[in-house]
């Protein structure tokens, strides 16, 4: 066996949460992060009939039934995984009845998955089936999207359009838009339902006055998801409440989509 703190799995997380926690997207031990993991490529670091103890998920995840996922543990501290992942975070295999998940590494100390489970593994379900390559779902709380979910109307259209027109690579990023929740109770199957609902046609979920979440076949493409938005949204506070002397025109933004052939979302122009 080889030495999984040696993984590729485990330190992308690591440099990634270390990041974020870096950009202020994380404070103390809030985000998460799950990515369904190959067996192939698990089983040359750890012994996959080695189950630790079984973990209920509280709904049914037989979707996933036989999923390998690693995700962060609850409570964990973004800026502390990549020194102590065994503690930080968790490999489990879905059940093939979508009743546990069964704890295979780390989660050490009777540690638990993240709170956030529900919304991860419903949220996995939906953009597999948009996209059989996805991997990753990604949760945090970026400061300029948050700030914006208080003093921006909450429509789908017109947030999206507004980050649009915040940054000329918004519309080459998210083209197909960003979804948008009211404020709701986190950790629980309710929102993961609701996020999980808007995943099916959305790579970006945000949750209104709370974080965001994205999703992609890589980390690094989760991770550039949010990072793109996040910066369109810095745009959009620092320029609000002035007057406004130059835009992007909704011309201009069709003319690039249209130039790059983008499929983007044509109902969120006026
Ligand atoms: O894991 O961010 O939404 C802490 C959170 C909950
Ligand atoms: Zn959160």
């Amino acid at each position: 066996m080889r030495n999984i703190m040696t993984a590729p799995f485990v330190l992308e997380i690591g440099k990634t949460a270390a990041n974020m926690y870096r950009l202020g997207f994380d404070e103390r031990n809030s985000g998460n992060i799950s990515i369904l993991l190959d067996e192939s490529e698990v089983g040359e670091y750890i012994d996959l009939n080695g189950v630790i103890r079984e973990i209920p998920t509280g709904f049914d995840a037989k979707m996933l039934g036989g999923k390998i996922i690693i995700a962060t543990a609850s409570g964990s501290y973004f800026k502390n995984i990549s020194d102590a992942p065994e503690e930080n975070l968790g490999i489990v295999r879905i059940s093939r009845d979508g009743k546990n998940a069964e704890l295979l590494w780390g989660l050490k100390g009777g540690g638990r998955l993240t709170s956030e489970f529900p919304a991860h593994i419903m949220s996995h379900i939906s953009r597999l089936s948009a996209d059989c390559e996805n991997r990753v779902i990604l949760h945090c709380h970026p400061t300029h999207i948050l700030a914006m979910t208080f003093v921006h109307e909450l429509s789908e259209r017109k947030f999206t359009h507004t980050l649009w027109q915040m940054c000329t690579e918004s519309i080459m990023i998210f083209p197909d838009g960003i979804g948008l929740l009211p404020w709701m109770v986190c950790g629980t199957n309710e929102i993961g339902e609701a996020t999980a609902e808007k995943m099916k046609i959305y790579r970006l979920v945000i949750w209104a006055m709370h974080g965001i979440y994205g999703s992609g076949r890589t980390l690094d493409e989760a991770f550039g998801l949010i990072e793109t938005a996040e910066k369109a949204a810095q745009i959009y506070m620092l320029t609000a409440h002035l007057p406004r002397v130059n835009t992007i025109t909704d011309g201009q933004l069709k003319n690039l989509a249209e130039s790059l052939k983008l499929n983007y979302r044509k109902d969120f122009f006026d």
